[in-house]
């Protein structure tokens, strides 16, 4: 593993990744907290926490009854026959079950206006720094008995490469729809790891989408990086009741395990990114994914 010493280097990408035989660390160049204060409904200690973990938790932000519609809303596409048989629902590897639906404020109203909750854009707002859009959304149904993992991964390092988002600006908003327990395969996060860039090894595969959303190998970290950054961060397992919400930085390493309880631990994701950082054509040199996992409108979300 080389730690890079030098500043990254000026040129259209500061962040290599998937191109060289050794992973390459570098620091963050951009700050994590764009806005201050009298931006939004962040206090200084929860704005300075967000800084230094890259991680915020709330332990209900919405009511049983908002969870209960937007729980029920979730299931319904899921079983949606043209959603499911659609490339927005991605299935799980070896299996039928339904893994991920991409694009939900596109297919559902009850999303759309999720997205829009101050509750969740009001914050990313705030931390941003400015007006934001949506890169993604998606629901993480990870099924009882038979939801696999989500492997270790910074999501900016395949937004970077994959999808040409030019820096770190954009955070993700985790929400319970049920339960997320000790046992269930919540999301782990390493609290600070966001301050670093992992540069992964591996070439990126032709429609690499249609694997990794599945089960991610190619960007992800190598096994002496993941436990030299685990030893600096320690790993923090986001639990919480459904309503419950862990807002994280693009560049925060996090994965989850998989689930072989009865309870599912399903879970909606809406990635924020500042409309200062919209995509341009994919760093790592591959074919813009598609718009579905990565929007490229950029429309402002109404305040
Ligand atoms: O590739 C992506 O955009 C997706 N993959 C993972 C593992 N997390 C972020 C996102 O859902
Ligand atoms: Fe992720």
């Amino acid at each position: 593993m080389t730690i890079a010493t030098t500043e990254p280097s000026t040129h259209r990408s500061r962040y290599r990744s998937r191109r060289d035989p050794h992973p390459v660390v570098v620091d963050r160049a951009e700050p994590v907290v764009w806005g201050g204060v009298d931006d939004g409904p962040l206090d200084a200690d929860e704005l300075r926490r967000f800084d230094e973990r890259g991680l915020l938790r709330y332990g209900a932000l919405f009511s049983a009854e908002e969870i209960t519609e937007l729980h029920h809303e979730a299931r319904r596409l899921a079983g949606d026959a043209t959603v499911a048989g659609s490339e927005l629902a991605v299935r799980e590897p070896g299996d039928d079950e339904v893994r991920s639906v991409f694009a939900v404020h596109q297919l559902s109203d009850v999303f759309a206006e999720l997205a829009a909750d101050e509750r969740l854009a009001g914050r990313a707002r705030q931390v941003l720094g400015s007006d934001v859009y949506l890169h993604q959304t998606r629901v993480n149904l990870k099924p009882g008995f038979r939801g696999r993992e989500f492997y270790w991964h910074s999501d900016f390092e395949t937004w970077h490469l994959e999808d040409g988002m030019p820096g770190m600006r954009c955070l993700s908003v985790s929400l319970g729809l049920t339960e997320n327990t000790e046992l269930n395969g919540g999301l782990m996060v390493m609290p600070g790891s966001h301050k670093t860039f992992v540069g992964c090894v591996g070439e990126t595969p032709d429609d690499h989408y249609k694997e990794s959303l599945r089960e991610q190998r190619v960007g992800t970290p190598d096994d002496q990086t993941l436990t030299w950054l685990a030893a600096q961060h320690g790993i923090e397992l986001a639990t919480g009741d459904a309503g419950a919400a862990t807002f994280f930085d693009c560049n925060a390493m996090h994965g989850s395990n998989g689930n072989i309880t009865p309870y599912p631990r399903s879970n909606v994701f809406l990635v924020y990114s500042s409309v200062h950082n919209t995509l341009v054509e994919p760093f790592g040199g591959t074919a813009p994914r598609p718009d579905f996992i990565a929007h490229r409108t950029f429309e402002p979300l109404p305040r």
